[in-house]
């Protein structure tokens, strides 16, 4: 039988306090606790504000990073770091300030600008975790995603479901940046990713710079399921979720709102979901993934939600309220909403720097994982 040493630390502490619900202090109390301590036991009573509060308090903050902050680094990491086996990509993930230093924007998801130089590959791998790509500038990078080479521009977004292989490369005289979306902080905590190194170089096929995947030319018709690839994967079959067909989708909404139809989720904001086509549900089983359409001059409802939502401005600019907190946005800015946190915004009029004239977001958020579980609400208190 082992013994534990008193001289070794127990990592439980345990103190008396006097406040309602809690027993009264004593010398007596102190001694059992320190029994306690000793045994590796923790009462309910002194935790149970923090583990089983009236709602979700989130332990992430809300936060900002600037587009004009983040692009000079990665620029800088692209004169500096080699992109290559072993560290596999040139990704730089944004640190919630209140996670303890990890590279988590929020305690479930990931976030990260990703930058390639010109003629630069990004080595092939696959783990479990589910991600995605979203361009707010530029274009020139393919990424191939199980040899498929998909070509990635302004306003694209790109989901690639766990465990497909995948590797990216830039094909033109230009570096790149784009932002990735993953998973990354929920597999850790649930203690399930899966990783695999792939080849160590791509063929001439997947070197290729085809204008559409071949997941396009299969998956990406409205309405048509092609009868020959069964359905029922993991995430999307599709691989790129245009630019130009959000656009009109947003675009078509508020025209029809403004000829007294319905289409718009409230008066002035369009909103559409990127979703699995042989499913109709979200593109991935961990993430979601929205873009938004705000009119100058509209300001949106408060809204709570369980799980933690990631913004990047694509277009416009406007004033964004998280909690307590308040910014001014613009193209290419990110911001975290963290649980539970009240979300809404403004849409400046006359932005100059936005091609529809309103406010565009993209977002992402963790929303699959609670509405699988049954655990997802949201509440809008002012309506
Ligand atoms: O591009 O494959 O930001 O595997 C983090 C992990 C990007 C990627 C990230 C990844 C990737
Ligand atoms: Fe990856």
């Amino acid at each position: 039988m082992t013994q534990r040493s008193d001289a070794t630390p127990s990592p439980v502490h345990l103190e008396a306090v006097d406040a309602p619900g809690q027993p009264t202090p004593s010398a007596a109390l102190d001694e059992l606790y320190r029994s306690f301590e000793k045994e590796l036991l923790v009462p309910l009573w002194t935790e149970i504000g923090d583990l089983m509060p009236a709602h979700p308090q989130s332990k992430a903050q809300p936060h900002l990073w600037r587009w004009n902050d983040l692009l000079p680094l990665a620029e800088r990491a692209g004169e500096l770091v080699p992109v290559g086996r072993g560290g596999e990509r040139r990704a730089i993930a944004l640190a919630n300030p209140s996670l303890g230093g990890r590279p988590f924007v929020a305690p479930t998801l990931w976030a990260a600008i990703q930058y390639l130089m010109p003629g630069e590959d990004a080595p092939e791998h696959r783990h479990t975790q589910h991600a995605f790509r979203f361009v707010v500038e530029g274009e020139g990078v393919w990424t191939v995603v199980g040899q498929d080479p998909v070509p990635m521009r302004r306003g694209d977004f790109l989901p690639q479901a766990g465990w497909n292989w995948h590797a990216h490369h830039n094909a033109t005289e230009k570096p790149m940046a784009w932002i990735d979306g993953l998973d990354i902080p929920f597999q850790y905590s649930a203690e399930a990713p899966f990783f695999e190194f792939g080849r160590e170089r791509l063929s001439d096929a997947e070197h290729g710079t085809p204008d559409r995947s071949r997941s396009e030319r299969l998956w990406g018709h409205p309405g048509l399921r092609p009868l020959a690839s069964p359905a029922g994967g993991r995430g999307t079959p599709l691989l790129a979720y245009r630019w130009e067909h959000t656009n009109r989708a947003l675009a078509d909404q508020l025209e029809l709102e403004a000829e007294g139809h319905p289409g718009t989720v409230e008066p002035g904001h369009a909103a559409v979901r990127f979703c699995d086509p042989s499913t109709g549900s979200d593109v991935l089983p961990t993430i979601r993934a929205e873009m938004h359409r705000i009119r100058p001059g509209v300001q949106t409802q408060p809204v709570q939600e369980v799980g933690a939502s990631v913004y990047q401005v694509f277009d416009g600019s406007g004033t964004v309220t998280v909690g307590s907190q308040r910014w001014t946005v613009t193209r290419g800015d990110l911001f975290v909403v963290p649980s539970w946190q009240p979300f809404s915004v403004r849409s400046e009029a006359g932005s100059s720097d936005s091609d529809s004239g309103s406010l565009d977001l993209f977002r992402f958020s963790d929303s699959p994982i609670f509405e699988a579980l049954g655990l997802h609400r949201t509440h809008e208190p002012t309506r």
